[in-house]
């Protein structure tokens, strides 16, 4: 699930706020922007740039030509290891993706974070705003044709293809955004991981398990500390570590170690100088500095040979700007000692390494130094599961190429949503099961769909079928979708299949009856567009009972998945703890707040304030609860689509009182008689005590304003309906 407790000491009572620590708490004095697009238009491109198209017109081939003779180009400013500028870029590719979690979604490559803060001043991320600028000539010359967010995975493409390793495809289609992400939850410390932070798994402290959503194991790592858990040079512990982070981005142990260990295959870590003389991050640095960070108060200036950037220094194999075999072979047939770099860091050394094992000095290739391993490369070759898959890969080298090739490419793309958002020349025609498959669609015609509306419709004139049962399975359907990664959603019908039939937020013997139904009546409509139109029937009838004529769009064209296109494991992080558009919290303890989950939700369905609080209003006099939950109906007229729910909410003859001890449930009375008059949750007060939120739904309950409401219902249902329709653009 998306927001659990975690069992983290660290948050009072266990409760925190939904987003944490925020750049305003890190950088108190920086530029507040946002002041001037409070609703995130700041793109200069305007609302009608459509950066699909613009790709379109990208000479790819002669980008990709740029970026090959990039590699070589060294730059005095920031001189490349060993001439080529691969292993850099590969980092840098690397950790604009592997910020991305599965649990909402959200981190990843896809909109080009790297380049704001907090995520351009993390530790982890240092000096790589080096890299960023060194691609500017290149992001300068092809303009709005590739993104930021394209570019840095198509130049780790180019850097593992330069140096001869396996790449197995590219899709583009990564727009980019020019603010901060203000939505993503990093954590609550107020430190950093190189302050003496408690790390986030800590068995002796109770705590076994990463709070949700968080992927990474101490604030400002993209995963785990290359040092050990809290610079603790625990191979063991360091395995563990990697496991629980690489899960939460979605990598299996045998996807874990082809990654580390193709990664670790180029370059080398800095760690040749005196770390505290390091100036500012990027976030907070000196005008003059114009935004790059970490600059050595040295002499030398910190660059090149004195580079210091994780405090490591080495390089893992004797051929760093190579493709090779040389990874495990070093790993598993030396012993390794632990030794401390020039910065003091802690590193493992192979005890006894021959001449020819050691690596080039990155600065002078006459030179010969010793290789090196992290504590992290140690977990590969001292935990035994990692051991077995490393001893394998060393065996095996087509089948590491492969696994490397293709855990890089789920990597890089796995917040890209379906493959019909990819573009370009070199998208793989292989569909992978993470890409959640769903076969194309066929568009229904006018006939067939006015067929089917007309025996659903009979249906619930039989009683067969109820508007409420309509209006939730349509949602359950729908309300999966998160912008954030671009998984979910009504195409594929996988509301049908496991995990999601049978998630208790679904009520799943009343979706069972639905779909069956359904099944029976719709004919060669697809499972995943009966579902949808479902609900237009359920709606249109609301609508017309409560006196309104005001037509549902429905577009069809969906398809249906099968069981085996569907990974039920990564699906089961989907499932919704918490769903206040459905009146439903679930059993298991949250660490934020029910209408901050609430926000959450309508966060990732890519929602508006107007749309979060007309869609909640709406679906509570539909009957939309979970269950036979009585909260939040504020009317006389069930299944009507009526403002009742905001004109009884603001009625000053109710009193207001908790009825449980735990602040989820209350009750109403009338101010004069006294007797009860309503019931709610918190998900339906937060729309009378927070002002903003009641400013909005006063326009739904004013007079004049029932029609409107009704109509702007409908377009923001719509709109949730079609969210996952990348087919139709
Ligand atoms: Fe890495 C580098 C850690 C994973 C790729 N890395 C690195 C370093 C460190 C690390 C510490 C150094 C930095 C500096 O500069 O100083 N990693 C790590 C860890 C992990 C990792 C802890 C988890 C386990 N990687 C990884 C992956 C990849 C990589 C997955 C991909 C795929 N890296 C890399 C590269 C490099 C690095 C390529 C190099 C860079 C240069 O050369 O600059």
């Amino acid at each position: 699930g998306s927001i659990d407790g975690g069992g983290c000491p660290m948050h009072n009572g266990g409760v925190r706020a939904l987003l944490g620590r925020t750049n305003k708490d890190w950088w108190p004095e920086m530029l507040a922007t946002e002041i001037l697009n409070p609703n995130g238009a700041s793109n200069p491109m305007g609302d009608d740039f459509d950066y699909a198209e613009a790709f379109k017109s990208l000479d790819y081939q002669a980008l990709k030509q740029d970026l090959h003779a990039l590699m070589t180009d060294s730059q005095d400013w920031w001189p490349a290891d060993y001439g080529h500028y691969g292993p850099f870029f590969i980092r840098m590719a690397w950790h604009a993706a592997g910020t991305y979690r599965t649990a909402d979604g959200r981190g990843g490559a896809n909109s080009g974070q790297q380049r704001f803060a907090p995520l351009d001043s993390w530790p982890d991320n240092g000096n790589l705003d080096k890299a960023r600028r060194l691609l500017w000539p290149i992001k300068q010359k092809y303009g709005s044709k590739i993104s930021w967010a394209d570019l840095f995975i198509l130049t780790g493409n180019v850097a593992i293809e330069s140096m001869g390793g396996p790449v197995f495809g590219f899709g583009g289609g990564r727009a980019d955004v020019f603010e901060p992400e203000r939505d993503i939850y990093w954590g609550s410390e107020d430190k950093w991981v190189n302050e003496g932070v408690q790390t986030r798994i800590a068995p002796e402290h109770g705590m076994h398990e990463l709070e949700g959503p968080l992927a990474a194991i101490q604030m400002g790592l993209i995963y785990v500390n290359p040092e050990g858990p809290g610079g603790n040079p625990d191979p063991l512990q360091s395995a563990r570590d990697m496991k629980a982070t690489f899960e939460r981005m979605a990598m299996n142990h045998e996807e874990t170690v082809a990654l580390t260990a193709g990664g670790h295959t180029f370059g080398k870590a800095h760690g040749n100088g005196d770390p505290s003389t390091l100036g500012h991050a990027p976030a907070g640095g000196d005008l003059v500095a114009q935004g790059f960070g970490w600059v050595s108060g040295e002499e030398h200036g910190g660059r090149g040979e004195h580079t210091v950037t994780s405090g490591i220094e080495g390089s893992w194999v004797n051929t760093p700007t190579e493709w090779s075999e040389n990874y495990f072979r070093l790993l598993l047939d030396y012993e390794y000692e632990l030794v401390k770099s020039p910065a003091g860091a802690q590193q493992w050394q192979p005890v006894n390494q021959k001449e020819e094992d050691m690596a080039p000095a990155a600065w002078d290739s006459s030179k010969k130094v010793p290789t090196m391993m992290t504590t992290a490369d140690m977990a590969l070759k001292m935990d035994p599961e990692f051991r077995a898959i490393s001893e394998k890969f060393r065996n095996d080298h087509e089948a590491f190429k492969d696994a490397f090739a293709r855990a890089w490419f789920k990597l890089t793309h796995r917040d890209m949503g379906p493959k019909v958002r990819y573009l370009g020349p070199d998208v793989p025609a292989e569909d992978l099961i993470w890409q959640d498959p769903v076969p194309a669609g066929t568009t229904p015609s006018d006939d067939d769909v006015g067929a089917l509306k007309a025996k659903i419709a009979d249906a619930v004139g039989s009683g067969g079928l109820t508007v409420s049962q309509l209006i939730k399975t349509a949602w359950a359907s729908a309300s999966t979708y998160r912008k954030s990664d671009h998984r979910g959603g009504a195409n594929g019908a996988r509301v049908a299949l496991a995990p999601q039939k049978d998630w208790e937020v679904n009520e799943p013997d009343m979706l069972a009856k639905v779909i069956d139904t359904l099944n029976g009546l719709r004919g060669s409509m697809s499972l995943a567009d009966a579902i949808v139109l479902g609900g237009v029937v359920g709606l249109e009838k609301a609508i017309e009972d409560a006196g309104f004529s005001v037509p549902v769009p429905f577009t069809g064209g969906r398809g249906d998945a099968t069981q085996e296109q569907t990974d039920v494991e990564s699906f089961a992080v989907m499932e919704p703890e918490a769903d206040a558009f459905r009146n439903y919290v679930g059993k298991k303890k949250l660490a934020v707040k029910t209408e901050e989950m609430m926000l959450d939700r309508a966060s990732l369905l890519g929602l508006s304030v107007p749309e979060m609080v007309v869609l909640i209003g709406g679906l509570r006099v539909l009957g939309a609860n979970h269950g036979e939950r009585g909260h939040g109906h504020f009317t006389k007229r069930s299944g009507q689509l009526t403002n009742d729910f905001f004109v009884n909410l603001y009625d000053m003859t109710n009193v207001w009182q908790a009825a449980d001890d735990h602040g989820e449930e209350y009750t109403a009375t009338d101010r004069k008689e006294g007797h009860t008059k309503w019931h709610a949750t918190r998900a339906d007060l937060i729309f009378g005590s927070n002002s903003e939120l009641r400013a909005v739904g006063e326009v739904y309950a004013e007079k004049g304003h029932e029609e409107k409401f009704v109509k702007d219902f409908v377009k923001a249902w719509t709109k949730v309906m079609n969210a996952d329709r990348f087919d139709l653009a």
